[in-house]
């Protein structure tokens, strides 16, 4: 029985259109810059909000109708969902999917036969990854919602925490390698504290780093080549959490020496709540050479929490894209939609509005930033603005000719420095409103 039988599969339409399941902007096979909107995307399904998110809040149970859900937590029920969301991507056309373990099958009695569950539900997923060509972008472990991980995975105070995340990832691990992952993540989830009083940070900092070495061997002693990537987020569920922004993590990865295994992977919701843009994040990221993927979804300017929220704005989406087309693009990551509909946004349909309107956005962005790109008035400028240290004493000291006394002499010669260029931001804000 399907799932959505009243929903075709989506198509593009262009710009004109006004079915709210179609793209206006999304075409699979359109070219721009040299690529596929498909291959500069590889949009990507999470298994977590949409097929798991029930819409509870503190403040009340869920609300979310699936009528494919038979309402027990059987594995029988989890492999019906497994078709359901596999309908689901194939009619939005997604080419990816991620999940944590946790998502995709119940927790048994035992670990033991946690992994059996977990393994029953997987071969359901292989059988649909191999009948629609849909992939897997990464999978994760889920080390933050069982009480046994109330202090942390890695980072508890209990090492029988940490050996059973290690079980847990080492499975995980497996599975995504049976299911052909191309990236594996490690969000932190509680790995972070409440309050330093009772926290050694150093001894929690360092247990995490084994961790993820331990994992990265692993890794290779079963052959799985997938990317590794570690997701950074300040806070929520702890006050601070230790992956907190994507400066912190790269210092964090090199202070540990995992820089070379690891990349991150960069969502927008928690860029904000670090008191960044995701435009500043991804830019950090890109330039450290370690730009791997992207959780797209957005915040709420009038809340304070990771609310994951589809993206719908085009300069966001166009920001972003600047950047990727900056940086080469994001494969072996994606575009995944960590992002969940409003409580209010109950039934079926209301999933594919919400996909559908995430991918035209980042087409429509996409389209802007090539566009902005290919006038060159913004590269331009800012050429032109850092001119002085094109030649001259800005080439001498980049080239590391120029000591201090040189630099000193240079200046008592000179006497001061001349007026610079204008800065120019309202002028370069209404350049980039006139591709909008
Ligand atoms: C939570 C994170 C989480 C990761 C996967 O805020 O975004 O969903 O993406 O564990
Ligand atoms: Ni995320
Ligand atoms: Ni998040």
């Amino acid at each position: 029985m399907a799932a959505f039988p009243d929903v075709e599969k989506i198509v593009y339409e262009g710009p004109e259109s006004k079915n709210p399941l179609a793209f206006r902007w999304y075409r699979e096979d359109e070219v721009v810059e040299g690529k596929t909107m498909k291959d500069h995307f590889r949009f990507s399904v999470v298994y977590w909000h949409t097929f798991r998110g029930t819409g509870a809040d503190p403040f009340g149970p869920g609300t979310m109708y699936r009528p494919w859900e038979d309402g027990t937590d059987s594995v029988e029920n989890a492999k019906n969902r497994v078709r359901a969301a596999f309908e689901f991507m194939e009619k939005l056309g997604s080419p990816y999917y991620a999940f944590h373990d946790r998502d995709v099958a119940p927790e048994g009695a035992s670990l033991a036969e946690t992994n059996k569950n977990l393994d029953e539900v997987v071969a359901v997923m292989k059988e649909e990854q191999q009948r629609t060509g849909i992939k897997l972008l990464w999978g994760t472990a889920n080390l933050f919602s069982n009480p046994r991980y109330m202090h942390g995975a890695s980072t508890s105070c209990n090492a029988d925490a940490f050996a059973f995340a290690a079980a847990q990832v080492k499975k995980c691990l497996e599975v995504t390698k049976e299911l052909g992952g191309v990236n594996y993540v490690f969000w932190g989830g509680r790995e972070g504290y409440q309050n330093l009083l009772n926290t050694d940070m150093k001894r929690e900092l360092d247990h995490m780093a084994r961790f993820m070495h331990l994992a990265v061997d692993y890794a290779k002693e079963i052959g799985f080549t997938g990317q590794f990537l570690i997701e950074p987020k300040p806070k929520e569920p702890t006050k601070h959490q230790y992956d907190s922004d994507a400066a912190a993590c790269i210092n964090y990865l090199r202070a540990y020496d995992l820089l070379d295994h690891f990349k991150l992977n960069i969502e927008t919701n928690h860029a904000t709540l670090a008191g960044h843009t995701m435009m500043h994040e991804l830019d950090y990221a890109g330039h450290q050479g370690a730009l791997g993927s992207i959780d797209a979804n957005t915040g709420d300017l009038m809340l304070g929490w990771d609310t994951d929220q589809f993206p719908t704005n085009y300069y966001l989406t166009a920001e972003v894209m600047l950047i990727l087309l900056k940086y080469g693009g994001l494969a072996p990551g994606g575009v995944n939609f960590d992002a969940k509909v409003r409580r209010e946004s109950f039934e079926p349909i209301d999933l594919f509005h919400a996909h559908v309107g995430g991918m035209d956005t980042f087409a429509r962005g996409l389209k802007i930033a090539a566009e902005i790109r290919a006038e060159g008035e913004l590269d331009a400028f800012v050429k032109q603005r850092y001119g002085s240290w094109d030649a001259g004493i800005g080439a001498e000291i980049e080239s590391g000719s120029a000591d201090f006394e040189a630099l000193e002499a240079y200046m008592l010669q000179k006497g001061d420095i001349e007026p610079n260029v204008s800065g120019r931001q309202e002028m370069l804000e209404n350049l980039f409103n006139r591709y909008m």
